[in-house]
């Protein structure tokens, strides 16, 4: 039996540049955050960094050759700001031209190139003038945007400005968890605003040099669900934790205006002071599709149990009760009915524009045996998602691709190297690529533009 999706459905792979590119101190790059967070003992499990990644700087003809011989469709990449503009400041033609020569080469292979500007990697320099905390980084950004566009518009059509920017404010910023290593709520809450800012000027950027280009934003749901729905409590802390981890982003990018219950949530950390009204409508300015990165729900409660620094600022009773249910490496839940969920809110809730999944995979512990990497249970992840997908487009979703995290094995932030999310396995001593069966699967699902059983 198999399971069709719409013609013209786009089947592709993600990366991100600090994940995969290696080669962080060449060509002119200077530090991202990340680069100096990985160089803090303890932030990153066994001390890992950005070295030697894929080492995707030097093979990616290889890697582009590998994603024809898989048949897809488009690639999802990001491009290192600290590359294009080190230290956040003038134009590197070498970094440009690093990104020119990936482009063509996805060209002439018939994949369409789908650049984010920005997954994770700030300049430290912008870092040590405030960051995504500071008003003067979006304007920075949205002129680092101006520069990628002016280079690579006449071969990209489909823009993204972020990736995630829950992470990077709150994961940066209020748990510390990733870089800047931040743990001050009032920074964070300033830096999800300054994102969205940052994504809306770069938005203008894009149509001012560009105006047929297509522009998005990529942010990654979850549903949040109470344990105990008939807990007021219970519920109260699902809605918190829904306000800071979607709606803080879909509705002021959507619907114009931050929730009223999130402002009251965010008012102890000053977060009405860092909106001028005129933001809102940079922030809200249409846009012509929104990726979702989806990996799993959050089963939440009000019992205590999170101690420390906590991503969801203004949430201060709250704990993940664990379900008998199969969980990845990164002992994330497998919950494929959460995709469509998530799809069927947007439907629903908010004014409809195409959707795309930017991100969906598994990290997964893989056993190399001499016959290859024979990954059922990712495989069998990616299958029950786009199970799930497609029962949201029969209900009407406008889904209109679907790209798998990840196309290689890659650094997977503070946990180093030790998690592995890609289709193709990476031996990052000798850098060989080998397809796993997930990845042999894949292709017969791209090419066929159908799900088929994992075999
Ligand atoms: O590896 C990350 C990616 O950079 C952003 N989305 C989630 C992935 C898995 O954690």
């Amino acid at each position: 039996m198999s399971i069709v999706f719409p013609q013209g459905f786009l089947w592709g792979a993600a990366t991100a540049a600090f994940q995969v590119e290696g080669a962080t101190d060449v060509d002119g790059r200077t530090d991202s955050i990340w680069d100096t967070f990985c160089r803090v003992p303890g932030k990153v499990v066994d001390g890992h960094t950005g070295e030697p990644g894929a080492d995707h700087y030097r093979r990616f003809e290889q890697d582009v050759r590998l994603m024809a011989d898989l048949g897809l469709g488009a690639y999802r990449f990001s491009i290192a700001w600290p590359r294009v503009r080190p230290d956040g400041g003038a134009v590197n033609q070498a970094g440009l031209d690093f990104y020119k020569r990936l482009v063509d080469t996805l060209l002439q292979y018939g994949i369409e190139p789908w650049p984010t500007l920005y997954h994770w990697d700030l300049p430290q320099k912008l870092e040590d003038t405030g960051g995504w905390a500071a008003r003067d980084t979006p304007y920075r950004f949205a002129d680092y945007a101006a520069s990628v566009v002016e280079a690579l518009g006449d071969r990209v059509a489909t823009w993204t400005t972020m990736n995630e920017p829950w992470c990077s404010a709150f994961l940066g910023y209020a748990a510390g968890l990733h870089a800047p290593g931040r743990t001050d709520p009032v920074a964070a809450a300033a830096a999800a605003h300054h994102l969205l800012l940052g994504h809306g000027l770069a938005t203008q950027a894009i149509r001012a040099a560009q105006p047929r280009a297509r522009v998005g934003i990529t942010l990654n749901m979850y549903p949040v669900i109470p344990a105990n729905p008939q807990d007021p409590d219970d519920v109260d802390v699902a809605r918190r934790i829904d306000g800071i981890q979607q709606r803080i982003f879909l509705d002021p990018l959507l619907r114009r205006r931050y929730p009223n219950d999130l402002l009251v949530d965010l008012e102890p950390f000053g977060f009405t002071g860092v909106i001028r009204a005129a933001d809102m409508d940079i922030i809200s300015a249409p846009i012509d599709l929104l990726g979702v990165n989806y990996y799993s729900e959050y089963y939440v409660s009000s019992a205590p149990g999170v101690t420390g620094p906590s991503p969801w600022v203004g949430v201060s009773q709250l704990s993940f009760p664990r379900r008998d249910m199969p969980r990845t490496d990164m002992d994330w839940e497998v919950r494929p009915e959460g995709l469509r969920s998530v799809l069927m809110r947007l439907h629903l809730e908010y004014p409809r524009l195409p959707l795309y999944i930017t991100e969906n995979g598994a990290a997964y512990q893989d056993v190399v045996s001499p016959d290859g990497i024979e990954d059922h249970d990712r495989a069998a992840y990616l299958a029950s998602h786009l199970w799930s997908a497609h029962s949201a487009i029969e209900a009407g979703v406008d889904l209109r691709g679907y790209f798998c995290w990840s196309l290689l094995d890659n650094f997977e932030w503070a946990e180093g190297y030790a998690k592995r999310f890609g289709i193709v396995h990476v031996d990052y001593e000798t850098q060989v690529r080998t397809p796993k069966l997930s990845a042999r699967w894949f292709a017969r699902v791209a090419r066929g533009n159908a799900l088929v059983a994992v075999s």
